[in-house]
């Protein structure tokens, strides 16, 4: 199935919305996070409609990268899935070998009500465009429209017990067809985690999509995490499974180089990776390095969480 949808990125706010609402919205804004955290508004359709309707525009200024959008030629031929190959352009060739019907993804663990649920079911839910920086821990980064919706959406669904400290993810394990399973580049499947108020936050996105289309295989179809804030290796594709869990889980890169990849990982100017500088970035597409923004430019949204914490000694 190949949804291509409209999308608020190619157009001006006030060109793809009527002006009465585009205003009203605006004035939503204000609401901030109560407002925001409501999940789809209300009137709008979801992706099961995408022939006919607009993606809904982002609310805050954090969800749209005041940068110029990265070419989805880019994104989609610069990538890193290791699952098929350690070459940036590895992905692209073949994750074509992916199947991504039928998918489904199990959440449980700590939970009252735990669901295995279709991709075809999360595609009903409501779907927002949110245009995010990418900044990878090689130094590398790009702006890109995704098409999802909150993790707290799905989250909410199953209930998670007052136990639930933390969330683990896991990418499909499939030799056959993800070959780079096959060597051992990594411990396989691909996991990641993130700690339960870090999952709930209104920035976290589950995305089915990108430039107003499905998702790519490269890029993790049919449905991978989000996390602006933090290195671009947390964004964990393909996803099959969710836990909520009491302990820290553990994560692909930590689990391979714990000394280079600790559990956070948010962006961070001032720690740097053993082997990269993190001070600067150079944007896919530009020739000069850009200085890099504490929390990836979040940190009004997102520092908040980590108050009182040494970032330095939970890199
Ligand atoms: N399962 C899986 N998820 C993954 C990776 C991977 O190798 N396997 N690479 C990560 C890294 S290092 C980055 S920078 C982003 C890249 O996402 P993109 O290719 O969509 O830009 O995906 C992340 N998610
Ligand atoms: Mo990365």
């Amino acid at each position: 199935m190949l949804f291509k949808f409209p999308t608020a990125s190619q157009a001006r706010e006030d060109e793809v919305t009527p002006r009465a609402l585009f205003l009203s919205r605006r004035s939503l804004i204000g609401g901030g996070a109560a407002a925001f955290a409501v999940g789809g508004m209300a009137g709008w359709p979801s992706l099961a409609d995408a022939a006919t309707f607009q993606v809904p525009t982002t609310r805050k200024p954090a969800d749209v990268a005041m940068d110029a959008v990265t070419p989805m030629k880019s994104a989609t031929t610069y990538n890193n899935f290791y699952e098929f190959g350690t070459g940036k352009s590895d992905p692209a060739d073949g994750a074509k070998a992916l199947r991504t019907r039928p998918w489904e993804i199990v959440i449980d663990g700590e939970v009252a009500k735990p669901i295995t649920i279709g991709i075809d079911d999360l595609l009903k839910f409501s779907m927002e465009e949110r245009i995010y920086r990418l900044r990878c821990v090689e130094g590398w980064s790009m702006v890109i429209p995704w098409v999802g919706f909150p993790l707290a959406e799905l989250l909410k669904r199953v209930e998670p017990t007052a136990n639930a400290k933390y969330v683990a993810f896991q990418t499909l394990l499939d030799p056959e067809r993800m070959y780079g399973q096959k060597s051992w580049v990594l411990n396989w499947p691909y996991v990641e985690g993130l700690r339960l108020d870090e999952a709930m936050h209104p920035l976290t996105l589950m995305a089915v999509g990108m430039y107003g289309e499905t998702m790519p295989n490269q890029n993790g179809a049919p449905i991978r995490l989000v996390v602006p804030w933090k290195y671009g290796f947390k964004s964990i594709k393909s996803v099959v499974k969710i836990s909520l869990v009491k302990e820290q889980p553990p994560t692909a890169w930590n689990r391979s180089q714990p000394r280079e990849y600790g559990f956070f990982s948010n962006v961070n100017p001032d720690v740097d990776h053993p082997r990269w500088s993190q001070a600067t970035e150079r944007r896919v597409g530009d020739f000069s390095r850009r200085k890099t923004l504490p929390f990836n430019g979040y940190g009004e949204d997102v520092a908040s969480l980590y108050s009182g914490m040494d970032l330095r000694a939970n890199f």
